[in-house]
């Protein structure tokens, strides 16, 4: 394809601008918008609606079966602003996907690295690297980048959840690679509790002594919703407060779960407004359960359980909670922190 052709009045100019042209040059003081003061963003505030996103799924499950349309039943949230990009910002894939009774998606990998987090319902579980993460309401579950990962619904009733991929980030470092894994999944019988569970999940602050080879992620595949409920009920408690914010961490390193994706939960009480604040990288956050408002730069959302919203980097984001709210959000974060351009200020009016 061929580079843009700039014009001149000037006839030994417009000469050099299309020689530079033939050359797949261009002159830097002609384009404009590339060093702005602050973030430009093409991603817009969103907010995707519960009801939609199940009723879509419900379809979805009843007109494709899993290997007519592909291994996954996904639907991409396609942020408004990036002229239909499957992507909820310019860094982070945001999606819901739908298991019917007795289906599998069948096992692969891939560089870009997924976590879930449960909305609603029971009954899936997920083979990570062969370890057997069973998957409920409030849990957070990790398939780490090239980590394989097969998801089952052994039960009678369908399941969805929410899907959050760092492929944007990968693919724009031209780094995506994908493996489907080879032979038909082993039937794990009885399901035994997952050995990462077993090995990282023994308790608050405890992680086993001497291990030394420990993978670039959280060895913990999987965030309880019995335990995440607790130390949010224990912060509020203790720091007396109505606003409280839990970070799930890499038990091993006390890190972000992921290299490229941080996660957290809020829990906001009820009657709250929350400061007004603003951070480079993109936020993508799903309500588990409460009802209020969230105000993304000037635009205010509705929230119901089972909403997913996204805040583009540097965009205001303020919550009032009307019944107490429990919020998901995972980030980019890790990513700017690594390369020095994490930002964020509270700008309360
Ligand atoms: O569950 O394996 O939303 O590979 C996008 C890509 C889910 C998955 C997505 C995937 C998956
Ligand atoms: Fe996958």
């Amino acid at each position: 394809m061929a580079t843009s052709r700039f014009r001149s009045d000037e006839a030994a100019l417009d000469t050099f601008y299309e020689d530079l042209s033939d050359k797949h040059l261009q002159p830097l003081w002609k384009l404009h918008g590339l060093l702005t003061p602050a973030p430009e963003v093409r991603a817009i505030p969103y907010r995707w609606c519960a009801d939609d996103l199940a009723k879509l799924g419900r379809r979805a499950g009843d007109l494709v079966p899993i290997d007519r349309g592909g291994d996954r039943r996904v639907l991409a949230m396609s942020n408004p602003g990036l002229g239909g990009a499957p992507y909820i910002s310019s860094t982070l894939w945001a999606a819901v996907q739908y298991l019917q009774p007795h289906e599998s998606a069948p096992a692969h990998r891939h560089t870009p690295a997924a976590l879930r987090f449960v909305l609603d319902g029971e009954g899936v579980y997920t083979l990570v690297d062969g370890d057997p993460i069973t998957m409920a309401r409030g849990d957070l579950v990790l398939t780490p980048s090239w980590t394989f990962h097969e998801h089952h619904n052994p039960g009678d009733v369908p399941m969805m959840w929410l899907d959050v991929l760092d492929l944007p980030v990968v693919a724009a470092l031209d780094a995506v690679f994908f493996e489907a894994a080879d032979g038909p999944a082993p039937d794990p019988g009885r399901l035994p509790r997952s050995v990462a569970e077993r090995r990282w999940g023994g308790g608050a602050g405890l992680a086993p002594a001497g291990v030394s080879d420990l993978p670039p992620h959280s060895p913990l595949l999987v965030y309880r919703w019995q335990d995440t409920d607790a130390a949010l009920d224990a912060l509020l408690d203790v720091e007396n407060t109505a606003d409280a914010t839990i970070r799930f961490r890499d038990p091993g390193r006390d890190r972000d779960v992921m290299p490229t994706m941080r996660c957290e939960m809020r829990r906001v009480l009820a009657g709250t407004t929350t400061h007004r604040e603003r951070q480079t990288g993109t936020r993508v956050s799903a309500v588990l359960d409460g009802s209020g408002t969230v105000v993304l730069g000037g635009d205010a959302f509705d929230l119901s359980p089972g909403d997913v919203f996204v805040v583009p980097s540097w965009c205001t984001h303020q919550l009032h909670a009307r019944t107490r709210l429990d919020l998901f959000t995972t980030s980019d974060s890790p990513v700017l922190e690594a390369l020095h351009l994490h930002r964020s200020e509270q700008v309360d009016a």
